[in-house]
């Protein structure tokens, strides 16, 4: 790491798609240059402890290959290939081609899509604002947490838990489903203090041994979608050996008689079939958290990603209800704390506007509905016209081959916002040029933490960049949008949204620098009861009045299981497809952004999938060459990677690289599916059943 430098720091939050949120302090270097970024020390959830690619933020921030100006495109669609234009012909020409197109075809035809490219409340969600007061086609975001907020809320009642910096005090922290060393570094943080101060045990359960599964005491290596299998079992021997609280069961739990009688045959030798774990692993994992009612289970959204993954999310957070552990400093099962904030964000999204009755298309079938697919379009009008902000659906969305037949219509007008030449900017009609968190105000919140955080703008941006406000702002003026939050600047709408939401004004945030929204111990431990009118924990959920945002009953709905179990929806090898594929994040990128910088790009080397030498001997696949997957959605080729730390059975493709990183331009989104698992839509980005072959 390079020594400390003398340059003026300030104060920000990192803008990524990231539970950690991190609490930042970026150098300064000049008016249009940042230098090294640091954890912020000040704000104890960062304690001063970054992700690498953040550290070396200046990399991306400076990149040469950062979009600049406006351009249109000349070459066929997805050629890449554009011209410069101004940002007044860019503009009159998306505003002619949206009224033309509002006029012709209906509003709903114009659909708005965005994600979490950048997790600033304003810049990220602004968009929403235009598509109210257009009425422009409805978004069903789905993409990233419909299979993992139900399962949990399923079970609680609500999306918050214990501190998560109470995991410094628990007796066991459990870190299922996340590689935590890799997507959300803080979990480590503080989970290595427990161990390092009280003597904890860590635990850690993932599909493949992953950097966090080596820093655990016990590492437990399950076939995926098995977690609801293991649960069961963990709380059959807690049943079964005395180390259910009894007490806690009686007073805060719906129907602990009928779980204790269901969970009978769910036996760590049942489990120990479905996990490939052995029967010794089950007990040690039940003995443990039996033996420590301070045992903090820190959920990830990895076990989600899975056609049963609701269902395996709320078995985990049964553990906790069966020990009792919510009532412990240090105890509990924690996924994200989402409801923790009271956002009033009606200036920021135009709520006021928003008019009932407008179809909502499912972001993760983008592929479906741009092919024309009428159950996907709800019956309704193809869409003529994208505007995308800060998303990158050509590589991250599921069944990418549609997505791309998609997006190669001629009939379809795109316009992307961003940041680099994308896979998605590859595609557009007319690409803008966006600011990066640096150059532009906005607010943050955490969703592994409890922190409200503001990133004020430190440097003037390159070229003619325009941050999503102002492009949305511009563009409303010239389609007729009509809404107070449009005259507004960005901090003017964070000031709105803080102070209507009660959490004081712009400038004592300024001043202080973040806000600490922790609820009370009472509250965020349940102790006053599970947000349920009975303020009992739910073992036995309404999966289809689960209250989540927006939830659109989904899937298979009916066929949930009504207690913890293991449900076999998954998409289960068969003798043409042997293998489960899993697409697990790669440390060095998130998602796809950093796929860009060279320094993330040198560490992954290239597509490459895991697997295990026996496997790879019985398939005569050599470490290092070519391979390809495939299934019934398409094919991807990449190389093969020895790897002796996974099932038998069981593929990870560490990802998401860019298209263009394949020989034949096919990334590994070909192979995911779009199926809506139940309860609510979403993608199960780790479930894919595939065959592998030498090239
Ligand atoms: N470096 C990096 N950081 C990231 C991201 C990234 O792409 N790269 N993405 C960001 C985003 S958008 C999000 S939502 C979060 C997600 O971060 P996490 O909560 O960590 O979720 P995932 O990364 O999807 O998966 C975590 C782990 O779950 C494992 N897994 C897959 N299937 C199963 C299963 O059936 N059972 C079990 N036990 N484990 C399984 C995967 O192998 C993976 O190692 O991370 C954010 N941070
Ligand atoms: N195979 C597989 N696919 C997955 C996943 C997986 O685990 N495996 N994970 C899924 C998950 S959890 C998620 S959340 C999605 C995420 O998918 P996306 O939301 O598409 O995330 P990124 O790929 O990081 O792309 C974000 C883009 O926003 C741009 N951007 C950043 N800030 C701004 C800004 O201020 N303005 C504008 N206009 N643009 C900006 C960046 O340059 C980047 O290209 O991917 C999903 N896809
Ligand atoms: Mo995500």
């Amino acid at each position: 790491m390079n020594a400390p430098t003398s340059l003026p720091r300030r104060r920000s939050v990192c803008p990524h798609d990231c539970p950690s949120a991190c609490a930042l302090e970026v150098e300064v270097a000049g008016p249009d240059r940042i230098g090294r970024v640091y954890g912020s020390q000040e704000q104890s959830y960062t304690a001063g402890v970054i992700c690498a690619k953040v550290a070396r933020y200046a990399e991306r921030n400076h990149h040469p290959d950062r979009l600049l100006y406006p351009m249109k495109r000349v070459g066929p669609k997805g050629s890449g290939q554009f011209t410069r234009i101004s940002w007044e012909e860019a503009m009159n020409e998306i505003a002619t081609r949206f009224l033309d197109i509002e006029k012709t075809y209906g509003a709903d035809t114009i659909w708005p899509y965005y994600y979490a490219g950048t997790m600033g409340l304003v810049h990220r969600d602004g968009i929403n604002r235009l598509r109210n007061a257009k009425s422009y086609c409805g978004f069903y975001s789905s993409i990233c947490i419909n299979l993992a907020w139900p399962g949990y809320i399923a079970g609680t009642g609500k999306l918050q838990g214990p501190d998560p910096r109470e995991m410094a005090k628990a007796d066991c922290v459990v870190i299922w489903g996340t590689n935590a060393v890799a997507t959300q570094v803080n979990v480590m943080t503080h989970a290595v203090r427990a161990r390092k101060e009280r003597g904890a045990k860590i635990v850690a359960i993932d599909i493949y041994r992953t950097p966090t599964l080596d820093q655990a005491d016990l590492a437990l290596i399950v076939k995926p979608g098995s977690d609801g299998a293991l649960a069961c079992a963990v709380m059959h021997v807690l049943f079964r050996d005395g180390l259910a609280d009894r007490e806690f069961l009686a007073a805060h739990t719906d129907c602990p008689e009928r779980l204790e009688e269901h969970l009978k045959t769910r036996t760590p030798a049942w489990a120990a079939s479905i996990t490939g774990l052995s029967v010794e692993e089950i007990e040690a994992f039940a003995t443990l958290v039996g033996a420590h009612r301070k045992t903090y289970f820190r959920l990830g959204y990895g076990f989600s990603r899975q056609r049963n993954g609701a269902v395996n999310m709320h078995a985990a957070t049964s553990i906790a209800s069966v020990t009792g552990a919510w009532a412990h400093e240090g105890g509990g099962a924690f996924h994200n704390n989402g409801a923790i904030y009271h956002w009033r964000k009606s200036m920021i999204e135009g709520l006021d506007v928003a008019k009932p009755g407008i179809r909502k298309l499912d972001q993760s079938k983008i592929g479906r509905i741009l092919t024309g697919d009428t159950e996907a379009l709800k019956q309704g009008a193809p869409i003529k016209a994208l505007f995308i902000q800060s998303t990158n659906p050509v590589s991250v969305a599921p069944e990418q081959t549609k997505v791309i037949e998609g997006f190669s219509r001629e009939d379809l007008f795109t316009v992307v916002h961003e940041q680099f030449m994308t896979d998605t900017a590859r595609y557009a009609d007319i690409l803008l040029p966006a600011t990066m968190f640096t150059e532009h105000h906005d607010l943050y919140q955490g969703g592994g933490h409890q922190y409200i955080g503001l990133g004020p703008k430190l440097i003037n941006p390159p070229g003619e960049c325009r941050s999503n406000h102002e492009v949305i702002c511009d563009l409303a003026k010239r389609v007729g949008a009509d809404h107070p939050g449009f005259v507004m600047s960005d901090r003017e709408l964070i000031d709105w949204t803080l102070q209507n939401s009660n959490w004081g004004t712009l400038e004592e945030l300024d001043e202080k620098g973040y806000i600490d929204a922790q609820p009370s111990f009472d509250d965020a431990h349940f102790r006053k009861g599970f947000a349920w009118k009975d303020g009992k924990y739910r073992f036995a959920p309404e999966w289809s009045r689960v209250p989540f945002a927006g939830g659109q009953a989904m899937g298979p709905i009916d066929d949930m299981p009504t207690l913890p179990d293991h449900w076999a929806v998954i998409e289960d090898a068969t003798s043409a497809y042997p293998f489960r594929l899993a697409t697990s994040p790669a440390r060095n990128y998130l998602n796809s952004t950093f796929t860009e910088t060279k320094t993330s790009r040198e560490r992954e080397g290239e597509p490459t999938v895991l697997i295990h030498p026996d496997d790879a001997q019985t398939h005569t696949i050599k470490d290092g060459v070519r391979v390809t997957l495939t299934n019934d959605r398409g094919a991807v080729t990449l190389k093969a990677k020895y790897f002796d730390g996974i099932k038998r059975g069981v593929l990870v493709a560490e990802s998401i690289w860019p298209n263009t990183a394949y020989v034949d331009g096919k990334g590994i989104n070909t192979l995911t599916g779009a199926d809506s698992p139940a309860p609510f839509g979403g993608a199960a980005f780790h479930d894919n059943r595939v065959a592998i072959a030498p090239v």
